[in-house]
């Protein structure tokens, strides 16, 4: 007999949907597109053959659909891994935990969870207008320390040679790595995009060393960060969701991986000058992909 999970832990509202995402268990595909943008739902909607549900409540759009035939949904998921911690826990209850007895269920789900986002580039050579592939992610949120088991998913290694790299400020959270699935990461590298190291920063302006009007607790740590190289893996840009979706997907038993489309280049100083149709022909070879 499994733990029932109580009222106040898992919050099922009275239309039978899960708390935020408002979806009810079935309504969502086992293949599931994240984007961070609320926008970006219906763009990949757009691409649908038809549509079965769409769903909002605050910034967690959903829409579930068929692509060539097969069932697919798409979330926003708002901005920030404290949001993917709400998204993946929620997508993880619709399928796996009964909501009449509220235990988990015997027979598991796995997910397959594809973010598609934008990302700022930290090496000259990778330009704006492409498309990285997040082989591996670096949480510097600190939302995977908040839960049992972490190590057993983090690359350990990966994690000391950085924070050596980098002196790593204690008043930080420690940053964890853990990597993409490899199956995603084999079926999306047919499509010839740059693969990386991705940092998911909780943070737009200081936590990713932009200075505006305030200064930085340490002022190199992006000319630090680039330089950085672990056997053949060097970090390639920043953005502010793959690692809590890489570090509980692994927790959970879900696949995942993250392709971004680079908007910025902070290396050259460089911005995108229309980065939506990028995102488009991203959102057709992420689906293609996945089919
Ligand atoms: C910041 O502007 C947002 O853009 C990036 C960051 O990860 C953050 O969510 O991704 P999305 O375009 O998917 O939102």
């Amino acid at each position: 007999m499994t733990r029932r999970i109580e009222e106040s832990e898992l919050i099922i509202n009275n239309d039978g949907s899960v708390f935020h995402l408002h979806l009810k268990p079935g309504e969502i595909a086992n293949k599931i597109i994240l984007v961070g943008d609320p926008g970006r739902v219906e763009v990949v909607a757009s691409f649908f053959d038809e549509v079965e549900l769409e769903r909002h409540n605050r910034e967690f759009v959903s829409v579930t659909g068929l692509y060539k035939g097969n069932r697919i949904s798409v979330v926003a998921t708002g901005i920030g891994t404290d949001n993917i911690d709400i998204v993946l826990n929620e997508l993880d209850a619709l399928v796996n935990v009964d909501f009449e007895t509220r235990q988990v269920k015997d027979e598991l789900t796995s997910l397959s969870l594809v973010r598609i986002g934008t990302s700022g580039s930290l090496q000259e050579d990778i330009p704006v207008d492409s498309c990285l592939l997040s082989e591996k992610a670096i949480g510097f949120d600190g939302l995977l320390n908040f839960y049992a088991n972490r190590n057993e998913v983090a690359d350990l290694d990966f994690e000391d040679s950085f924070k050596n790299a980098l002196n790593w400020n204690p008043l930080l959270t420690s940053p964890y790595v853990v990597d993409a699935s490899s199956d995603l990461v084999n079926r999306l590298s047919e499509n010839g995009f740059v693969k990386g190291v991705t940092i998911s920063a909780p943070g737009f302006y200081g936590p990713q060393g932009r200075v505006i009007r305030l200064g930085l607790a340490d002022a190199d740590i992006n000319e630090k960060i680039s330089k950085f190289i672990h056997g053949n893996h060097r970090v390639t840009n920043y953005e502010m969701e793959c690692s809590a979706i890489y570090g509980l997907s692994k927790l959970f038993g879900h696949k995942a991986a993250t392709v971004c489309a680079i908007i910025a280049n902070r290396k050259a100083g460089e911005y995108s000058k229309d980065y939506k149709p990028v995102i488009k022909g991203l959102i057709k070879k992420v689906l293609d992909s996945l089919v």
